[in-house]
């Protein structure tokens, strides 16, 4: 497989999403992993229909491997986890524990987690979801307050992208969960956070510098 990695984002997003965009997993991944890669942006106007033979809901972020291309933040994060042991380990019982939780943070936390954030702007009071999103991160404060890592007694692809979902503000300020909260200090204080986050917040900063020269 070739190293010539591309991470697709939106040139510019307003103040609400900087540091949120999901191009953060993948950037993240590739520090962590330490594979080289670059950034290339789609424009935020038109979004909804530019894009679409790249990703058909016309979001962000894509992913291109050389020749190879794929969607879904997910995808590309297994993809990532492939080419470096430093995201999922390559004994069975260790792969498989990441691919678990993968698949969990994705279909059993973000799943009812995004819904929940998504009413909650949009100013509904009482959206029904209170109690499933409780419950969730009710199981996982259990998980967490037994376990430093999620699978596999290390740092894994698994808790960069879990520690991402649980990141969210109106996820982290919900309720009170200790053993969550230090893991989620603990995933975004680690140098390839910080620096895939800096680059993110820097990158959206220069498109609002390009825009007021344009404007
Ligand atoms: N399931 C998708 C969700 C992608 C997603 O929600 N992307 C957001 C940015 S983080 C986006 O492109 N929003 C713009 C829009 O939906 O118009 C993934 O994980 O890649």
């Amino acid at each position: 497989m070739s190293n010539d990695l591309t991470i697709w984002t939106l040139d510019w997003v307003p103040e609400g999403p900087r540091g949120f965009v999901r191009d953060l997993r993948l950037r993240w991944a590739c520090e962590e992993a330490g594979l080289a890669y670059t950034v290339r942006t789609v424009p935020f106007e038109g979004r909804e229909t530019n894009h679409l033979s790249r990703q058909p809901f016309g979001q962000v972020p894509y992913l291109d491997d050389g020749e190879l291309k794929m969607f879904e933040s997910g995808a590309g994060l297994l993809h990532l986890a492939r080419k470096s042991e430093n995201l999922m380990p390559r004994d069975p019982a260790g792969e498989a524990e990441t691919l678990q939780w993968i698949i969990a943070a994705l279909n059993s936390v973000e799943m009812v987690t995004v819904p929940w954030w998504f009413l909650g702007l949009s100013g509904v009071k009482d959206n029904g979801l209170d109690g499933w999103v409780q419950s969730r991160l009710d199981h996982l404060e259990t998980v967490l307050s037994e376990r430093e890592w999620l699978a596999a007694d290390r740092f894994t692809a698994a808790d960069l992208l879990t520690a991402d979902i649980l990141r969210i503000p109106k996820v982290r300020s919900y309720g009170d969960r200790p053993a969550t909260e230090r893991y989620v200090a603990r995933m975004t204080d680690r140098p390839s956070f910080r620096k895939a986050h800096f680059d993110q917040l820097a990158h959206f900063a220069a498109a609002d510098a390009q825009r007021s020269v344009a404007g």
